[in-house]
């Protein structure tokens, strides 16, 4: 954990006003909205003094991967592969905020990921690590495999210095991106990043992009694994965040099977029940498009008709592309 003050962040609006007015952001139209409260964290909370930041590791044991060449199984990123990290996260942060008003008194707010907080600057600002070139936050000691969390109090708590960046001529991240996501280094397009594309992305993907996603099915590890700081980072201590073993390596026919009250049970607990069955399943039958495996022909046939029309253009697609090979 570091400490910064809520104005560290001054090149903030600048850099995410710059991001959304080039429509960057995609369908994430909550972005745009609260973009006074993301770049100052005064404007959202006018009291704080300090802002106590957070980073948990969720590093896992294996290089993730390995199984991208396992076309009959979905790929699910590291971070989904457990409990659902914003409750873990919330708990510890609660846990260490009343221990803060205990001892010294004050007010406080905690916030992870789902409050219009600009996270990984101010992670940056409080000393934790600096924004890579794949934009999340990288750590000398802890690498890019955190989790990162703010608690917002009215106490004077002394600052902590800014880390600097310490990237230099690398750039694996960037060259390791299926979709070629990034403009640049620390610039990236998201409608192009397949975490979008997969997790925030509503309706149809477009097919140049449906192709490059593989078996991906909920996020994307590719830029974070190719990180060399990771070598330096000690694996996840807290055993929630382990994969649960059904999640490892699901075979993509059972997956493009479920239905609505399926999908509710299988994940109940897990961040990706949020997306909902339809693009689950629409992101399952991509991957069995990219699969180059006819054997699972029939399972994308059996949706072709379903009720969601992006779900049935998926199965047409997958059909059509597996015809082919
Ligand atoms: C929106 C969002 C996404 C979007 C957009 C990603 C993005 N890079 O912004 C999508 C859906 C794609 C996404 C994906 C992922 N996300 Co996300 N996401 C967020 C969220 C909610 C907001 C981030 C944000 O404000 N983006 C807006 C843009 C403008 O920010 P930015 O890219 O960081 O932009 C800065 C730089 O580009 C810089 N900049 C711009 N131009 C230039 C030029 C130069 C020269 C320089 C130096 C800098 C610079 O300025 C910008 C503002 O500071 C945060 C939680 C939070 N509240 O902060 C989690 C968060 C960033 N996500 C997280 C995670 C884990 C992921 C994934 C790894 C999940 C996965 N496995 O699929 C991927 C990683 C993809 C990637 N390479 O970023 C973690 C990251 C932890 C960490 N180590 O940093 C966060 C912090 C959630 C959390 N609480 O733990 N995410
Ligand atoms: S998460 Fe995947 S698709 Fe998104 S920028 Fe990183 S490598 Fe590219
Ligand atoms: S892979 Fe290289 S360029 Fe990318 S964040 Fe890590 S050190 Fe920086």
């Amino acid at each position: 954990m570091g400490v910064c003050r809520p104005d560290a962040i001054g090149h903030v609006p600048a850099d995410l006003k710059a991001f959304v007015e080039q429509g960057l952001h995609g369908q994430m139209h909550w972005l745009a909205e609260r973009m006074g409260w993301r770049s100052d964290p005064a404007a959202l909370w006018p009291e704080a003094r300090s802002i106590v930041m957070l980073a948990e590791s969720y590093r896992p044991d294996h290089d993730p991967r390995r199984d991208l060449e396992r076309p009959e199984i979905g790929n699910i990123s590291v971070y989904a592969r457990g409990k659902d990290y914003h409750d873990l996260v919330k708990k510890r942060l609660k846990r260490l905020a009343r221990w803060l008003i205990a001892e010294a008194g004050g007010e406080v707010k905690v916030f992870v990921d789902t409050a219009p907080v600009a996270e990984k600057p101010l992670a940056q600002a409080a000393g934790l690590g600096w924004q890579g070139k794949h934009t999340n936050l990288v750590g000398r000691d802890l690498g890019n495999w955190v989790f990162l969390g703010a608690i917002f109090t009215t106490l004077e708590l002394p600052a902590d210095v800014p880390e600097a960046d310490r990237c230099g001529s690398c750039r694996a991240c960037l060259d390791a991106c299926p979709t070629d996501a990034f403009l640049g280094p620390y610039r990236m397009d998201a409608r192009r990043c397949i975490s979008y594309l997969t997790i925030e992305h509503r309706g149809p993907v477009a097919e140049d992009l449906r192709a490059r996603m593989g078996n991906r099915i909920y996020g994307c590890d590719d830029c974070l694994a190719a990180c060399p700081w990771n070598k330096f980072a000690v694996v996840a201590s807290d055993i929630r965040y382990a994969a649960r073993p059904d999640l490892m390596a699901p075979p993509l026919a059972d997956l493009a099977a479920l239905d609505d009250a399926d999908f509710r049970a299988r994940f109940s607990g897990s961040p990706i029940k949020r997306i909902g069955r339809d693009r689950f399943v629409r992101n399952v039958l991509y991957a069995i498009g990219n699969s180059g495996n006819p054997a699972l022909t029939d399972a994308a046939r059996a949706r072709c008709a379903d009720a969601d029309a992006t779900v049935a253009d998926a199965a047409r697609w997958a059909v059509a592309r597996l015809s082919r090979t």
